[in-house]
């Protein structure tokens, strides 16, 4: 029997026990808090179909996404976006937040991991300029260590949410040849082992990071890089066809993106809770149309943020080394070994590099008048009440 979440199943009463587990988790920690409570159990059982909702009392808790559900999104979602590694989708927390089943696993540890005052963060909605920031912030932080540079990015500046995005449960059974780093298999753990200053990368919108972050508790500095929502959705698709297995059509992307069904969304409440934070000490607000516009003046303002003196030859070098060319060919942070795995082992099988364009505006080649005009509507609505623009 296959539940609605791809798990197998030999009982009903186990697929039960499985999603009442899930639930507890972040009920008991407390770490989700979206009005609706319902888990929908759709049990695929041949030859009928069987449905049982739970309501525990009073309790909040993740929306499942059922497999046969009759809505737009989530039927786009299911028919395009479950590759291997996907079990399924779950929305999290009062903005209702897309991520897959398998953040469930992790919730209650992100949300009570140990944050440092020494730590920096870097924090985005994805494709908004993170792999620049991050190297950026590193090497300014590091004192200029381009030896150290050389160790791949995600080992140095570890992503706390790429194990929730990767269930490799079933598959690592049938391919013993992947062998999955530590920071993939279980990048909680990973980061929680690091030690100071440990730089750590996340896609989290503000209500998901850890307690500690959120109540103030502990102030690691943090940057937090945006990017106008047209190009983070085009380099997004891309993204996700050559990563994350996505099987659609651009089209159809556009309306996941828009609608806030694609990991991480929906994507204006994941940079309007940081803007409104833009002037907190620890905080620092950028734009990847500002590191486009005037690379040094980011670096500057960046090694200002993080407390450390640059003269004008250091910027100058950095600059060149945060060039799109210099990180295109750098094997430490353009992601091809990644992109290489998921092609040898038939994870994914999209062409691309993770260094695409590189561009502001590159939307124009890809979106017609129609589909630019939803989104600057879009836009316009949403950063109305704010002062932000791109
Ligand atoms: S991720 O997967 O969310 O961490 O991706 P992220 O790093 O946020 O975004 C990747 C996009 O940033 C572009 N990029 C750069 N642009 C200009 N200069 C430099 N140095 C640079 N480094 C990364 C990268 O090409 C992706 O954008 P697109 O539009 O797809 O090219």
């Amino acid at each position: 029997m296959r539940g609605t979440f791809g798990r197998k199943f030999r009982k009903i009463e186990e697929c039960e026990d499985y999603v009442k587990s899930k639930f507890l988790v972040c009920f008991e920690r407390n770490t989700l808090c979206a009005v609706d409570i319902r888990i929908f159990l759709i049990l695929s059982t041949s030859p009928g179909k069987q449905q049982r909702i739970y309501r525990p009392p009073g309790a909040m808790g993740p929306q499942f996404i059922p497999a046969d559900s009759n809505d737009e999104q989530d039927r786009l979602l299911n028919e395009l976006f479950m590759p291997p590694f996907r079990k399924g989708y779950v929305r999290v927390g009062p903005n209702k937040v897309l991520l897959p089943l398998y953040y469930l696993d992790y919730a209650g540890r992100i949300e009570d991991m140990e944050v440092r005052d020494s730590d920096v963060w870097i924090v985005s909605h994805p494709k908004a300029g993170t792999t620049w920031t991050q190297e950026m912030a590193w090497v300014i932080n590091q004192d200029f260590d381009f030896e150290g540079a050389k160790v791949p990015l995600p080992e140095r500046f570890p992503f706390l949410d790429h194990t929730p995005l990767f269930d490799y449960t079933d598959i690592l059974p049938n391919l013993p040849e992947l062998q999955l780093p530590l920071f993939v298999s279980d990048s909680v753990t990973y980061i929680n082992e690091m030690k100071s200053p440990r730089y750590i990368k996340t896609h989290l919108p503000w209500e998901l990071l850890p307690k500690q972050i959120r109540e103030g508790t502990k102030k690691p500095k943090i940057i937090y890089v945006a990017r106008n929502a047209k190009d983070t959705c085009v380099s997004y698709y891309h993204h996700c066809k050559i990563l994350e297995g996505y099987s659609g059509s651009f089209d159809n992307y556009c309306k996941l993106f828009l609608g806030g069904s694609l990991c991480f969304a929906p994507f204006w409440p994941h940079v309007l809770n940081f803007w409104k934070r833009r002037d907190e000490p620890n905080i620092l607000f950028l734009k990847y149309e500002d590191l486009k516009k005037d690379l040094p003046a980011v670096i500057r303002k960046t090694a200002a943020f993080l407390g450390k003196d640059l003269n004008e030859e250091q910027v100058d070098l950095l600059a060149e080394h945060l060039s799109f060319a210099r990180m295109k060919s750098n094997p430490a942070v353009n992601y091809e070994a990644a992109i290489e795995i998921n092609r040898r082992f038939n994870l994914t099988t999209a062409d691309g590099h993770f260094m695409r364009s590189g561009q502001v505006g590159n939307y124009k080649e890809v979106m017609g008048p129609e589909l630019i005009a939803e989104f600057d509507r879009w836009t316009q609505e949403n950063l109305a009440k704010s002062e932000l623009t791109f």
